[in-house]
C-alpha cells in the first residue's frame, strides 16, 4: 500500500504540454457499479479518448479491492490519471475533464442563470444528495437503535428528490433546457435513489429522465467500456449485485 506521505511527496500536478507531447492517454480506474460510471460517460460524451482499468467490488463485502490503494491512498474509485497527475474525487475529475478537454462543452454560459443551477447540482450531488443516501445506507445496518435517525435522513431524501422533481419543469434536464455535466454528476445519486426504492410515484418526471439518461448512445457507450451496471435498467441483470439498501 502507498503511504499517504509518499503519495503527497510525488506532488501529482500534470503538466499538460509534456503529456501532450508524450501522447498519454486518460486512465480511468473503474470500478462496477460505482460513481466512476460518471467518469466514463463523461469521457464518451466528450469524445475523448481513454483507457479504462477495472477492478471489481469483493463478492461478500461489496468494497473496492486494496489494489485501487496502489493507485490512490484512499483506494476509492473513481481516480484518473493522465501523465503525471493522479486525481480522485468525481467531482473534480468531471471538473478538469471539462477544462482540459471541453472547449466549453457541456458547462452553461458563466453569468446565466442556467450556470448558477449548474453549480448548485454539481456541488449537492457529493456534498447533500450523496451524504445522506450512504448516511441511510449505513443507518440501516445499526438496527432499532438508528430508527429515529433513519426517519430524518429519508425526510431529507425525500425533500431532496421532490426538489430535483421540480427543477425537471424548467427544461428536462438539471441545469435547464441542454444536457450538461451536472445530469453527469447527478445521475449516480439518482440511480441509486431509485435502486433503493425512494424515487415513487411523486416523482413521474425523474423516472422519465432517468430512463432519457440512460437512453443517450454516449451513456450506453459507456457501459459498454465499463461493463454492465446494477443502476442501469437495460443491463442491471448481467451486472454483479449489489446489496439493496431496505426500507
Ligand atoms: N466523493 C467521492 C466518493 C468516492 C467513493 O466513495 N467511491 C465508492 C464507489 S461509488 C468506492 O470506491 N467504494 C468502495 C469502497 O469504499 O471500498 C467521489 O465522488 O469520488
Amino acid at each position: 500500500m502507498q503511504e499517504i506521505a509518499d503519495w503527497v511527496a510525488m506532488s501529482p500536478i500534470s503538466d499538460d504540454r509534456n503529456n501532450e507531447r508524450a501522447g498519454t492517454m486518460i486512465v480511468v480506474h473503474h470500478l462496477n457499479n460505482s460513481r466512476s460510471q460518471r467518469v466514463l460517460w463523461l469521457l464518451e460524451e466528450l469524445n475523448t479518448p481513454y483507457r479504462v482499468e477495472t477492478y471489481r467490488r469483493d463478492a461478500k463485502t461489496n468494497l473496492a479491492p486494496s489494489e485501487l490503494r496502489a493507485v490512490h491512498p484512499l483506494g476509492k474509485s473513481p481516480v484518473i490519471q493522465d501523465g503525471d497527475l493522479v486525481l480522485a474525487e468525481s467531482g473534480a475529475i468531471i471538473e478538469y475533464l471539462l477544462e482540459r478537454h471541453g472547449n466549453g462543452r457541456l458547462v452553461p454560459a458563466r453569468g446565466t442563470n442556467e450556470h448558477v443551477r449548474y453549480l448548485h447540482w454539481m456541488h449537492f450531488a457529493e456534498g447533500t444528495i450523496m451524504l445522506h443516501l450512504v448516511a441511510r445506507l449505513y443507518l440501516g445496518r445499526v438496527g432499532d437503535a438508528a430508527k429515529t435517525m433513519q426517519a430524518r435522513v429519508e425526510g431529507m431524501i425525500g425533500d431532496e428528490l421532490d426538489l430535483v422533481e421540480a427543477e425537471l419543469t424548467r427544461g428536462g434536464h438539471m441545469a435547464g433546457a441542454e444536457f450538461s455535466a451536472a445530469d453527469v454528476q447527478m445521475m449516480f445519486p439518482l440511480e441509486f435513489a431509485a435502486f433503493a426504492r425512494l424515487v415513487d410515484a411523486r416523482h413521474a418526471r425523474l423516472r422519465d429522465y432517468l430512463a432519457r439518461m440512460q437512453a443517450r448512445p454516449a451513456y450506453r457507450r459507456a457501459v459498454d467500456r465499463g461493463g454492465a451496471d446494477a443502476f442501469d435498467a437495460a443491463s442491471a441483470h448481467d451486472a454483479a449485485p449489489f446489496p439493496r439498501p431496505s426500507r
